[in-house]
């Protein structure tokens, strides 16, 4: 179908076309670029659009990471964000494009990632006219964003981009949206702007729990008999693994964390339990911990949403039991279970809180601890006695669990492990060590969608360029985002993908089945060569059959230095140790 509006480049504005030029007559576009650099942006993730700002963001040291489809842009700004610590940008043109920023905003929403995405707007001529790709970007994006606003004024542009920068990054973060109308941003460019602050970082104001508040958690903790800490993504967020660590150590406290908290507790610590929650069956590493909940009689949570997920269906904790919860954000705090309220950053207040916990008398706690140290070991070892065949195992099809422990094997404590969602998530929850407090592994828990996992370790690889980032995809959230090997290849980022390929949308089946007794005809695959997917975008690819050969190809893809992908052919019926299925099928399984 024909375009009625001319292309993109030749933007037409309120009084007729004006191509722009942005670099040499200064132009919206290169004040908005300008700003953007101010924020100490270096990197956005776009596809041209909007073309005025593309064009002018390079003369101020921007460049634009081109993907190849929007939802993946947009995983990508949000990996970015996680593995910087620094605001991600995604860019996009108006209508369909936008749309498509729906998803991965969605999950920086609730999985509280700072990301501001820039949309272009038709000319404000043309608002309301059923012009070319007219949509209601304000009303779309309200939901799943914090914070949505329209320029309409070149005066007012560097006001709306540190008010983003702040509504991203401040409080809990999350994504914001800036509609800038196409026209507007080839005007002739207002003054340069007097604001200097620089605003891409997060978290932007670190605000500490009321004292009183922490004296007197301290003393619930000093005087618990059996106090648990379970530590989310927050924790990340709040860049504040080295605050827990203190006082784990320093108080003598167990610590568990959520799926998307996995990292912010040294695993080697003898003191961290591991994730627990929904995949605490046998199988889990955390299985033979389960006692250490039931009795827990003080639990402090840490920037911890209280999710299904984090609680097995609000199942896990024992309902005597006492309750700290310390978030930035008020709302979470009692959400699900009524506690002593830290409403705070958690750097901040987990800082003042071993504090205040040091004034304390914790020769009880110095006491608990060798037991809960062996406690822990115990079940540990138990663990790895449950899996040790599984895990060793040859042959084909390769088990996961065969993957994960030859990965494992080879992880360093700066490598960056990145999940899609389905079974890759729980794969590296369980399967692989966290070994300093803070490491990351990257999961999709906002709304676990299908998909986020490659684009999100190419936004981490550019975030942490001297990280080794792994990418585990299952075959079904892995075709998702084929497209973006060629986007891998052409950024020559050194990513390393495992497919985890089953043949089948592993979870949904398996779940279907314990559920129904019996799944749906969309479960099963034809046969894919992702290998072959990889070679044709000019990424290295093989297959392995056989567990006994994935150590090798691990060792390969890693020396190279370069993109490659291992398909792995696994066991369709290799489930992760999920609670829910232990009263289905046959542990472990
Ligand atoms: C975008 C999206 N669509 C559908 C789902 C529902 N879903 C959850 S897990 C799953 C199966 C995924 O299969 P695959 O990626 O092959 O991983 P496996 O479980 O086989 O390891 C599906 C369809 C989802 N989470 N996200
Ligand atoms: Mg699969």
């Amino acid at each position: 179908m024909p375009e009625p509006v001319a292309p993109p480049t030749a933007a037409p504005t309120a009084s007729g076309t004006a191509p722009m030029n942005a670099p040499r007559n200064a132009n919206v576009a290169l004040r908005l670029a300008e700003a953007f650099a101010r924020h100490g942006v270096t990197v956005t993730f776009g596809q041209s659009l909007p073309s005025a700002f593309h064009l002018a963001a390079p003369h101020v040291g921007i460049r634009q990471a081109a993907y190849r489809q929007e939802n993946a842009g947009g995983a990508m700004a949000d990996g970015y964000a996680r593995a910087s610590g620094r605001v991600g940008v995604v860019t996009a043109q108006n209508g369909p494009a936008a749309t498509l920023l729906v998803a991965p905003l969605a999950e920086a929403l609730k999985a509280s990632i700072p990301v501001v995405a820039l949309v272009q707007e038709v000319t404000r001529d043309a608002t309301d006219r059923n012009a070319f790709q007219e949509l209601d970007h304000l009303n779309m994006f309200a939901p799943v964003a914090k914070w949505v606003r329209r320029i309409d004024r070149a005066d007012r542009l560097e006001d709306y981009v540190d008010m983003a920068f702040v509504a991203a990054g401040s409080g809990r973060p999350g994504p914001v949206v800036l509609l800038v109308p196409a026209d507007l941003l080839v005007e002739a460019a207002p003054p340069p702007s007097p604001r200097q602050a620089r605003l891409g970082v997060y978290p932007l104001d670190r605000v500490a729990a009321d004292p009183a508040s922490v004296a007197r958690a301290a003393a619930l903790l000093a005087g618990a008999r059996y106090p648990v800490v379970v530590a989310g993504g927050g924790v990340h967020l709040s860049g504040a693994a080295a605050e827990l660590a203190a006082l784990q150590q320093d108080a003598h406290l167990p610590v568990a964390t959520t799926t998307m908290g996995k990292g912010v507790a040294d695993e080697t610590h003898p003191l961290t339990m591991g994730v627990v929650g929904y995949v605490m069956a046998r199988g889990a590493r955390s299985f033979g911990m389960r006692a250490m909940i039931d009795r827990a009689d003080v639990i402090l949570l840490v920037g911890n949403r209280t999710n299904q997920n984090g609680t097995d269906s609000w199942k896990l904790f024992p309902r005597e039991a006492r309750f700290i919860h310390l978030d930035i954000d008020p709302m979470e705090v009692g959400r699900n279970y009524e506690a002593h309220r830290l409403v705070g950053d958690a750097k901040l207040t987990l800082a003042a809180l071993r504090e205040a916990m040091l004034a304390q008398d914790l020769t009880g706690r110095a006491a608990a601890r060798p037991a809960l140290e062996a406690e822990i070991a115990a079940a540990v070892g138990a663990w790895r006695d449950t899996v040790a065949s599984i895990r060793a195992r040859d042959g084909g099809p390769v088990r996961p669990e065969r993957v994960m422990a030859e990965l494992d094997r080879r992880m360093t404590p700066d490598d960056i492990a990145v999940a899609d969602a389905s079974y890759a998530s729980i794969w590296i929850a369980g399967g692989l060590t966290a070994r300093r407090a803070g490491q990351r592994f990257l999961t999709p828990r906002g709304i676990a969608g299908l998909g986020w996992g490659l684009p999100m370790a190419i936004g981490a690889q550019l975030a942490a360029p001297d990280s080794r980032v792994v990418c585990l995809c299952g075959d079904g959230g892995f075709a998702h985002s084929w497209a973006e090997l060629e986007t891998l290849r052409r950024l020559g980022l050194p990513v390393t993908v495992l497919v985890l390929n089953n043949g089948i949308l592993g979870y949904q089946k398996h779940a279907e089945d314990a559920s129904f007794g019996a799944h749906t005809d969309a479960v099963d695959f034809a046969e894919v060569d992702h290998a072959a997917i990889a070679r044709a975008c000019g990424i290295a690819g093989v297959r392995v059959e056989r567990g006994e050969d994935v150590g090798a190809a691990l060792d390969t893809a890693f020396a190279s230095g370069a993109p490659a992908l291992i398909d792995i052919v696994t066991d369709p019926d290799a489930k992760p140790p999920i609670s829910f299925y232990a009263r289905h099928y046959p542990e472990p399984f």
